[in-house]
């Protein structure tokens, strides 16, 4: 197993290459998906294993409706507040303009830097990965009806580590549901045990490349052959939920998500939590780092002392019911 600790970037072995000159193909995960912690596990163990095999989990109810309302009420501010949409966080649709993603949501919301702080996310995140944990990225996908557009399949991590210098496999995404996520409006969809294979992508990495990665991404994506190596031997599941859901999944996670054609929008809060040990260092890429909204780098606080910092409103379990999710139970959902 390989020590993930950063090291000096002279002496820093790039451990998952990607791009530039390099030809596709797929290398092994050599870290663990959940990491030896010494806290109370905080869900049922069996949940624990199904993402440690399959590198997801969906948890029902873990937000009340009143708390999703008021969620969804601070997503319509922010996306017609004039500062936020002037601030150059904001990703619109690349053919209606209209506003796709909201950056730095934990900082820039009280409602979502509670919400990040939330022990409901931070017990089982910091669980997982085994360390004290930070934001490393977040953001509201708000992907409207009728012409929402789609995400083109991908692992955050090949982004993370070859734009922003994420050494290891040992992050992890939170998104929580704010609308019904239903087979028909552009759910995630996700491809089980992928998270254990790293896909090397093609392709030199433009300058500036994040301007219209967020809107369309046409580099760090994989190739149409292992795409289908990864569906063919476990398959595709979309992560169907009602509203305050909780999808959590592997920073290695192939997914991505369909077009939105039909009259519901479906949005989505993420949030990105990392260890801390796992901080990030230069780019594996040669390219400057991405702005510290996409990464945190600059501005980097443990989740207990922001807690400290600031009390959640409501605390409740890790989820009031839990579910694992099979590909036959996602077939089921699409009825
Ligand atoms: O919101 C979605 O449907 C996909 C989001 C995603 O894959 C991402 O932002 O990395």
């Amino acid at each position: 197993m390989r020590n993930s600790a950063l090291k000096q970037p002279s002496q820093r072995e790039d451990f998952y290459p990607s791009r530039g000159t390099l030809s596709s193909r797929m290398l092994e995960r050599e870290v663990p998906v959940v990491y030896p912690s010494p806290d109370r596990c905080p869900i049922d163990r069996e949940l624990i294993t199904h993402y440690r095999d399959n590198g997801f989990l969906v948890l029902d109810n873990v937000f009340s409706l009143d708390e999703v309302t008021a969620f969804q009420q601070e997503v319509d501010r922010l996306r017609s507040d004039p500062q936020t949409r002037a601030s150059g966080e904001v990703i619109r649709e690349p053919d209606s303009g209209e506003v796709r993603s909201v950056f730095r949501v934990h900082q820039v919301s009280s409602v979502f830097r509670r919400l990040a702080t939330d022990p409901r996310l931070t017990d089982l995140a910091s669980y997982l990965l085994g360390d004290q944990i930070y934001v490393h990225q977040s953001r509201v996908n708000y992907k409207p009806g009728f012409r929402g557009r789609e995400f083109y399949w991908h692992s955050d991590f090949e982004t993370w580590h070859v734009e922003d210098g994420m050494p290891s496999m040992r992050a992890l995404s939170m998104s929580i549901t704010l609308t019904g996520n239903y087979a028909t409006n552009g759910p995630l969809l996700l491809i089980p045990g992928s998270h254990l294979r790293y896909v090397v992508c093609e392709g030199e990495t433009p300058a500036e490349h994040f301007r219209n990665s967020l809107r369309k991404q046409e580099y760090g994506i994989p190739d149409d052959n292992s795409v289908r190596q990864l569906a063919r031997d476990n398959g595709i599941v979309a992560a169907t939920g009602t509203p305050g859901s909780v999808i959590v999944f592997d920073c290695n996670l192939m997914h991505g998500s369909g077009s939105n054609i039909t009259p519901y929008a479906r949005s989505n809060v993420f949030f990105v939590y990392n260890a801390l040990s796992n901080r990030v260092g230069n780019p594996y890429c040669d390219r400057p780092p991405r702005p510290e909204y996409l990464c945190s780098r600059e501005t980097i606080t443990p989740l207990a002392q922001a807690k400290e910092a600031e009390q959640p409103e409501t605390r409740g379990s890790a989820a009031n019911t839990t579910r694992l999710v099979t590909n036959s139970q996602a077939e089921a959902d699409d009825e």
